[in-house]
C-alpha cells in the first residue's frame, strides 16, 4: 500500500514545552498517545473508544476519537451490502485502505496541534495493518501506541450490541431490522476470514491489552507509562449491566435560603419536606440493590435520612471548599474580595479560592468516586451543586467551560441511564419551593445581579419551578 510519509514528519517529542506553575495540574502526557482499537465488528470497539475518550477528557487529557467507518461513509455512496467488506473486493479494499490512512493522517495532524490522546477506532484485525500503524505512529511520528483488543464469544453480548447499535447504523437507514442483522452477520464473516488476534509472540514488541467478554478477563502486554496503566485500570472497572445512577443535591439548607455558600448548616423546613418526598419516591421506585452515597455534611446526611437502603458517606463528595469565602454570600465576597470575585467569573473552572479549591481540584478529588460508580449498579448520590456539576459533566460529556455552569436545581433528581454511546438523562422535579442558588456567567466578570443583593437576613428568591432543568 502506498503511504505518503510527508504527513508524519513532525517530531512531537521536540514540540511540547510544558511550563507548570505552582498549583497547576501536573501534565502526565508528555508524548502524544495513540490508542488503536482491535477486534471484529460488534465487539464494542466504538463503545470503548467513546467511553474512554469521555473519561480522559474529563480527567483533563485532551482526547479525540478517529473513526474509520465515518471516513468510509464520507468517501462512498450509500452502503449497499456486505460485499463491500469482502476481502477479495479489490475496488472496495482500495477505498477502505485510503480511509484508514486518511484517518491516521488527520489523527497525527491533530496530535501535532492540540491533542494529547487519539483513539483510532477501526477493526485493525491483521498483523499487517497493525504493523503499518506501528510504523506510522511510533517510528515516523514518534507517538506512543497502545492497542486495545476486544474479543467476545458471548452471543448474548454480541446480540445486544447488534440490536442496540448496528441496526441503527447509518449504513442501514432504509432497511428493516432483519435485513440489517443478516447483512451485518455476513459482514462479520468477511472479517472472521482474515482476523489475526493480537499475538504476544508474533507482535511481542507492541504494548497492548486484550479484553474478553466485556471485561470477564483482561490480558496486558508490555504496558508503558502512566496513561496506559490508567486506561487498563479504567477498562477493568467498567461494566455493561443495565442500571441507573440518581443524582440529587441535598434539600434546601438554612444557608441556601440565606444565600450563603459552603458551611455545614442543617436543612430548612422546605429542605426537610424534600427529604420526605425523596424517601417516598425512592421507596416507590423499588430500585433493586440500591445504594445511597452522601457527603459528610449534615445537609446531605439529613436529606438521605428517611431512605431505607444501605448508605455510605464519602468525604470526597463534600461541597467545594470556598476557603476564605466559606459561609459568605456572593455579595459579601464581591465587597470584601472584589478581585477574587471577578477572577472567578473570568475562569470559573480553574479559579481556586484562597485556601480553598477550584472545580479542577474537585474533578481530581472526584475521580475515585467516578471509578467506584463505574463498578457499581444502582446508586443514589446525594451531594452538592459544584460536586454534582463535576459528576454530571462526566456522564454527559460536558467540557470544562460548560461544567461550572451546569444547572443542578435543588429539589430535583437527575436519573441517568447509561446507553450504548452515552447517558440518557431524565429530570424528576419535586413540588417543594427552594432558593435559587444558580448564578449565571455574568456579561462582565464581577457583575452581580440584583437578586443576589441581600440585605441583612433577607432570603434568596425562589427557583422558578417551570424552567428548572434545561
Ligand atoms: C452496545 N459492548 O465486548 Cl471493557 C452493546 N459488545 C454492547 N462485545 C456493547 C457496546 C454497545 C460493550 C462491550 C462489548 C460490547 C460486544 C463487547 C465491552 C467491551 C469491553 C469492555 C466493556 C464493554
Ligand atoms: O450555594 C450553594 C453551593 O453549594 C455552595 O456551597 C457552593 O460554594 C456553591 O453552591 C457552588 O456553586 P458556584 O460554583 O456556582 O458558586
Amino acid at each position: 500500500m502506498h503511504v505518503d510519509w510527508s504527513i508524519v514528519n513532525a517530531h512531537p517529542v521536540m514540540r511540547r514545552e510544558s511550563v507548570v506553575g505552582p498549583g497547576d495540574r501536573v501534565n502526565y502526557v508528555n508524548l502524544p498517545h495513540v490508542i488503536a482499537m482491535v477486534g471484529l465488528p460488534a465487539r464494542g470497539k466504538t463503545y470503548i473508544a467513546k467511553k474512554l475518550t469521555r473519561y480522559l477528557n474529563w480527567i483533563g487529557i485532551t482526547t479525540r476519537v478517529f473513526n474509520v467507518g465515518e471516513y468510509r461513509r464520507q468517501a462512498t455512496e450509500a452502503y449497499k451490502n456486505h460485499e463491500f467488506f469482502n476481502p477479495n473486493n479489490r475496488e472496495a479494499m482500495a477505498i477502505r485502505n485510503k480511509c484508514a490512512l486518511d484517518a491516521l493522517e488527520d489523527m497525527c495532524k491533530w496530535l501535532e496541534q492540540d491533542g494529547e490522546v487519539a483513539v483510532y477506532d477501526a477493526t485493525n484485525t491483521t498483523y499487517d495493518r497493525r504493523k503499518l500503524i506501528h510504523e506510522i505512529v511510533c517510528e515516523k511520528f514518534g507517538a506512543k501506541l497502545f492497542f486495545v483488543e476486544s474479543t467476545c464469544d458471548d452471543p448474548s453480548i454480541i446480540e445486544a450490541n447488534l440490536k442496540e447499535v448496528k441496526v441503527n447504523s447509518p449504513d442501514y437507514r432504509n432497511r428493516n431490522v432483519e435485513e440489517a442483522l443478516s447483512d451485518f452477520m455476513f459482514r462479520i464473516e468477511h472479517y472472521v476470514k482474515v482476523y489475526q488476534p493480537l499475538d504476544e509472540n508474533i507482535e511481542s514488541n507492541y504494548s497492548f491489552m486484550q479484553v474478553y467478554n466485556a471485561g470477564q478477563k483482561v490480558f496486558v502486554h508490555r504496558h508503558e507509562g502512566h496513561i496506559q496503566s490508567r486506561i487498563v485500570y479504567y477498562l477493568m472497572n467498567i461494566h455493561i449491566i443495565p442500571r441507573s445512577i440518581y443524582l440529587t443535591r441535598h434539600g434546601e439548607s438554612e444557608f441556601n435560603a440565606l444565600g450563603r455558600i459552603g458551611g455545614d448548616s442543617e436543612l430548612s423546613e422546605r429542605g426537610w419536606e424534600y427529604a420526605k418526598m425523596l424517601a417516598k419516591y425512592i421507596k416507590e421506585q423499588q430500585i433493586p440493590r440500591l445504594r445511597i452515597w452522601t457527603s459528610l455534611l449534615k445537609r446531605t446526611v439529613q436529606t438521605a435520612s428517611g431512605i431505607i437502603a444501605p448508605q455510605e458517606r464519602w468525604k470526597a463528595l463534600n461541597e467545594i471548599d470556598a476557603g476564605i469565602c466559606e459561609e459568605m454570600t456572593y455579595e459579601e465576597i464581591k465587597e470584601k474580595y472584589p478581585q477574587e470575585f471577578s477572577a472567578r467569573d473570568s475562569d470559573k473552572f480553574k479559579y481556586r479560592y484562597p485556601r480553598g479549591e477550584s472545580y479542577e481540584d474537585l474533578v481530581s478529588r472526584l475521580e475515585p468516586v467516578i471509578m467506584e460508580l463505574e463498578r457499581q449498579e444502582n446508586v443514589l448520590v446525594v451531594a452538592h451543586q459544584a460536586v454534582l456539576r463535576c459528576l454530571l459533566a462526566y456522564f454527559m460529556d460536558k467540557n470544562s467551560t460548560e461544567l461550572p455552569y451546569l444547572k443542578i436545581p435543588l429539589h430535583t433528581v437527575l436519573k441517568l441511564t447509561p446507553g450504548a454511546y452515552g447517558c440518557n438523562i431524565e429530570p424528576v422535579s419535586f413540588p417543594v419551593p427552594a432558593a435559587e442558588t444558580y448564578r449565571e456567567k455574568p456579561f462582565m466578570p464581577g457583575h452581580l445581579e440584583e437578586i443576589f443583593h441581600l440585605k441583612e437576613g433577607k432570603e434568596l428568591p425562589l427557583q422558578n419551578p417551570d424552567v428548572q432543568f434545561l
